[in-house]
């Protein structure tokens, strides 16, 4: 272990829960970073291929090309094409769930209602339904209708990129040859082609990778917020807490960790149920609450902040996991899909939190015990866990420890709740944009990474902004970094230049809007879509940029392919492992820019990338003549 006090992230409330797990002997993820140093540079660079036994091959100063012949361009290639590959397929996986609960809740199976009918209507209407019906027959078909979509073939182009997407990215994609169709064939084709001796051509691969990524946008991203927003209601602006200092000691702790928030929002509405809180009091506990962690954590402060006193708030992100548990209050953890890391049950031994498995896809050595979420038993299911919970609590000891830090959070950002707030169109936002008090907008969006220190460099890009009068969208685990540093609320006017702050005073918004979970990055894409058309302009020309500062895993790399082929310059920290091809690294951070009008921007300098970012926005405002 590192002799380090406090000196791995930006919070003290991790730092201190961190340098606990350490008094306790406690190995957590700062320590195991410790331990894979220093790291295989081969892996970092993406020159490694494993595909067939002939390999492990590397490319190396004496071996230019792998034993079946292939160039760094081509392993480089691959390697992208299968990260990108994954992340598409995890957020299909999110959309066929959220698909199947809207089709079971029109049916009347679910705990579930549609939340919010006058979307549904509006987005049944877009795709050509009749909407001269019930809303849940309406919903029934629109859940086909997606879930067709999905499982249609690649060489069948999507249907709602033409409905979604803005006609200027249409006809580049279509000269790009890249306009996908269903995503589980894209998917698919992705996968046939990134096997060992199939594609080796590196164009076409980074080509396969663009295509996924617009797929993944639309059916992955927007499709899927569409249906939860339809189902579990839209944001609305409200306001919360973030911190592990909202941890109550004194009531039943349930946390909500991972992406997909359907069995979470069901947990908070049984746990209102006169019974079970009946069964809680018995245990010794005032109540029952559930936080939020990490992107599904995000999802509910969108949505259940205001409307639920059961859910208290958002504790934190990725790399902070292990230190909610180590405060010896949670009772019992439901992992959704995707960023549950193993290390989380090596904390839990060691406590009495149990861990639960809520979706198929999950599935972790030593949890015996699954939900896996099915939309007609959910009821039954959430209760189930919440008494699992109650019965966990009474085996808690008087090991706890919580740090006190929490901050207040303005949330529920959206392109509805924003225009709403504005007064009913985002005509003011666009005024002062032109006026120049607001310079251009910068979503910085996506994981949380330990390579450069927890949200160390995330925060620094984001003050950076603020500070030249840029407003920050955030989504993902920056969103957690932002709340817990006080960015989402009025506090961080401080940090702003005075164009900025002074509109963010006027509306009454904080500098940094929460637009919610990674998913939620779709709604960046459809507010800048709604910018751009109020315009008469393509999503390039706008003085809009995105950085993922500590992109992490591969749902990301997703993300980030598809904000570069909606246009925008798109930062990413830490480099990406595609430095091992000069040319895989000249056309994902130079020439597709030609090709899509988007590009990469790799620089690990946060100062120096924002300079570069803000250049960006300054010569697309010059060419806009604002
Ligand atoms: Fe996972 Fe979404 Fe990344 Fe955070 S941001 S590390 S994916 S929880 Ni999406």
């Amino acid at each position: 272990m590192k002799n380090c006090d406090s000196c791995y992230s930006a919070h003290s409330s991790t730092n201190e829960m961190y340098d606990y797990t350490r008094e306790m002997g406690v190995t957590t993820i700062f320590d195991r970073w410790e331990d894979q140093q220093p790291q295989c540079g081969f892996g970092m660079q993406g020159i490694c291929c494993q595909l067939c036994s002939h390999g492990p091959c590397r490319i190396t100063n004496k071996a230019d090309r792998t034993i079946c012949g292939a160039t760094a361009d081509t392993v480089v290639a691959r390697n992208l094409l299968r990260l990108t590959v994954h992340g598409a397929a995890a957020y299909s996986h999110h959309l066929e769930e959220v698909a199947k609960t809207l089709k079971a809740t029109a049916e009347g199976k679910t705990p579930y209602k549609i939340g919010d009918k006058k979307k549904l209507r509006t987005i049944a209407e877009i795709v050509g339904l009749d909407t001269d019906r019930s809303d849940n027959e309406i919903a029934l078909d629109l859940a086909d209708v997606i879930l067709s979509e999905m499982r249609k073939g690649s060489d069948d182009p999507l249907a709602l990129l033409k409905l979604f997407a803005p006609k200027s990215r249409q006809d580049r994609w279509e000269k790009l040859d890249v306009v996908p169709g269903g995503i589980l064939s894209e998917i698919r084709d992705a996968l046939t082609k990134s096997m060992s001796n199939i594609d080796t051509d590196p164009v076409d691969l980074l080509l396969t990778s663009v295509r996924l990524g617009i797929a993944t946008g639309y059916m992955g991203l927007v499709a899927t917020l569409t249906l939860e927003d339809i189902m579990l209601g839209s944001p609305k602006i409200t306001e919360s807490e973030a911190d592990l200092g909202i941890i109550d000691p004194e009531t039943v702790n349930i946390v909500a960790h991972g992406h997909v928030p359907l069995v979470a929002t069901a947990v908070i509405e049984s746990s209102q149920d006169p019974e079970l809180q009946k069964l809680a009091k018995d245990a010794g506990a005032k109540g029952i609450k559930v936080y939020g962690s990490m992107c599904t954590g995000q999802e509910l402060m969108q949505r259940k902040a205001t409307s639920a006193k059961e859910f208290a708030g958002q504790l934190s992100n990725w790399l902070s996991q292990e230190y909610y548990i180590a405060t010896g209050a949670i009772d019992l953890v439901m992992m959704d899909m995707n960023c549950s890391i193993p290390g989380l049950k090596v904390m839990a031994d060691n406590f009495h939190t149990e861990l639960v498995s809520v979706d198929k896809v999950v599935r972790m050595e030593g949890v015996e015990d699954r939900y896996d979420y099915e939309p007609e038993k959910i009821k039954q299911q959430a209760k189930e866990m919440i008494k699992k919970a109650i019965e966990t609590y009474k085996k808690r000891g008087d090991k706890i420890k919580i740090p006190s830090y929490k901050k207040d959070v303005i949330t529920g950002f959206g392109v509805e709740s924003i225009t709403e707030a504005l007064g009913g169109s985002l005509d003011p936002l666009l005024e002062q944009v032109k006026n120049g008090n607001i310079r251009g907008i910068a979503a910085v969006v996506g994981c949380t990474n330990n390579r450069n220190g927890h949200d160390t460099k995330g925060l620094k890009i984001m003050k950076e902004f603020l500070k030249n009068d840029i407003l920050v969208i955030s989504a993902g685990c920056m969103s957690s970094a932002a709340e817990i540093e006080g960015l989402t609320s009025k506090e961080a006017l401080s940090e702003c230049g005075e164009g900025l702050k002074a509109v963010c005073e006027a509306v009454g918004i904080p500098p940094v809007l929460n637009f919610g979970s990674c998913l939620d990055i779709g709604r960046i894409g459809v507010i800048v879509t709604e910018i751009a058309s109020a315009l008469g302009v393509d999503p390039a020309e706008l003085p809009v940029v995105a950085s993922a500062p500590e992109y992490l895993e591969q749902k990301a790399v997703a993300d980030g392919i598809f904000a570069v082929s909606f246009g925008l310059l798109t930062h990413l920290g830490p480099v990406p492992p595609v430095t091992g091809s000069e040319t895989v690294t000249d056309i994902l951070t130079r020439d597709i820019q030609e090709m899509t009008g988007g590009r990469f921007l790799v620089n690990e300098d946060p100062v120096d990338a924002v300079s570069e970012m803000i250049a960006h926005i300054e010569n697309k405002r010059s060419a806009l003549g604002i």
